[in-house]
């Protein structure tokens, strides 16, 4: 191996290492659509403050993943490798809405749904 081609194969691995940094930053920030594998919750907008379950039927959330998740997620990921809906009520009750598989919600105040979640489940 001579130093020119030392010098190429160097720089594709750095540029490997930088693209994943970077892909991760954004998925933990800004886009929890992108998030770790399942269905990340937030309590705060941006994806903030989270919990991550995989992609199970919940149909209490404050008996699921605790009381204080009760009505007060504000983000959503979902990476689970189902769409998935969520509810204002236990027991799949009330508005709803959909977070396809791959996407998520940065801000679910925009969508008249902070704060308001219960249960969900693959739909
Ligand atoms: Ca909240």
């Amino acid at each position: 191996m001579n130093a020119r081609s030392k010098t190429t194969l160097l720089g594709a691995v750095a540029v490997t290492a930088l693209t994943m940094t970077a892909g991760m930053g954004v998925a933990g920030a800004a886009q929890p659509g992108t998030a770790a594998s399942g269905i990340s919750i937030c309590k705060d907008a941006g994806g903030k403050n989270c919990t991550t379950r995989q992609a199970t039927t919940v149909w209490d959330l404050a008996v699921a993943v605790g009381s204080s998740w009760q009505d007060s997620i504000s983000s959503i990921g979902n990476n689970s490798g189902y769409n998935i809906c969520f509810y204002e009520h236990n027991n799949h009750q009330g508005r709803s809405f959909i977070v396809p598989n791959g996407q998520g919600v940065n801000d679910l105040s925009t969508i008249g749904f902070n704060d308001s979640v219960s249960s969900w489940k693959p739909c």
